[in-house]
């Protein structure tokens, strides 16, 4: 049996901690209730000195959808575990990622959650950053509102995996994959930029700067207006939790109504993350 576990919020904005839990042990129906909950409540939680293994970070992502496996990243995952990647810096591998984005927005059904969970982390920096959409959308003006809930954004893959994310170019190159090939078989996919969650019903902005080539329907001009304002928006201080990252520390963040930015500023100290996507639904908006 379980203890119940206690969940406390860690910032005005998002995110809560969850503690009196230990996720390398079965856990009551209830338990899990407790910990979706808080889930769909916090939008990014955060657990603690937690000794895991593999099979109980698949286990923990289980609890809220089936894994993602990844062909891109398949070079870059725990042996005989295609669903948990590695994210590795050190003084050879530089940290790349270092944008605000939502993960994976460049498919048609990006995953609804990512959990990470830290193994080595550096003394000082690698922080990572979450924002709060639900907060981006409320606080537009109801005119501006009223115009981002009918337009919709185009995300290609293909753009992220360019000039933002160089390092993982270079890194399949090592591998023998050729990005520019490889993501030739990606199409381009058009998302709501405000969209609906499926269990909270809130509305959040959606948007992920590595992937949005452009918003449909306007002239160049006034797409990139749109989205220059909504990159600085996202930015708002009142929005953001910052995370500082203690070895055996899991989070799980909604991708879905928040976005998170690894601020690349530990070089050229190691850091090493495992990580599992969690399998979403297309976005939508209920208007
Ligand atoms: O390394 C981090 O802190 C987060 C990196 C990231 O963007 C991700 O895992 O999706
Ligand atoms: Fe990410």
């Amino acid at each position: 049996m379980s203890a119940t576990p206690v969940v406390e919020p860690i910032s005005l904005a998002l995110g809560a901690e969850v503690r009196a839990v230990d996720l390398s042990q079965e856990l009551s129906q209830e338990t899990w209730e407790t910990i979706r909950n808080a889930f769909h409540q916090h939008s990014v939680l955060i657990f603690r000195n937690q000794e895991l293994a593999v099979e109980d970070l698949s286990r923990f992502a289980r609890a809220f959808g089936e894994p993602v496996i990844h062909e891109h990243l398949l070079p870059f995952t725990v042996e005989g575990h295609p669903e948990c990647m590695l994210l590795h810096n050190n003084a050879e591998k530089p940290p790349g990622l270092n944008s605000w984005h939502t993960d994976n927005s460049g498919w048609p059904r990006p995953p609804l959650g990512t959990v990470l969970y830290a193994k080595i982390t550096p003394e000082i920096g690698g922080d990572t950053l979450f924002s709060n959409m639900y907060m981006a959308y409320e606080a537009l003006s109801r005119p501006m509102q009223e115009l981002l809930l009918g337009l919709k954004a185009v995300h290609d893959v293909k753009k992220a995996f360019g000039s933002d994310y160089g390092t993982l170019q270079r890194n399949l190159r090592k591998k023998g994959i050729d990005p520019d090939e490889h993501f030739e078989r990606y199409p381009a996919v058009e998302h709501p930029l405000v969209r609906t969650h499926p269990t909270t019903k809130r509305r959040a902005l959606y948007i992920s700067g590595p992937y949005v080539t452009h918003v449909s329907g306007l002239s160049p001009a006034e797409s990139r207006a749109i989205l220059d304002f909504l990159y600085r928006h996202i930015e708002t201080n009142e929005f953001i939790y910052r995370h500082k990252w203690q070895r055996r520390d899991l989070v799980l963040w909604d991708n879905r109504c928040t976005q998170h930015l690894a601020v690349a500023d530990y070089f050229p100290r190691e850091r090493l993350m495992h990580r599992l996507n969690i399998a979403g639904e297309a976005p939508f908006l209920d208007r």
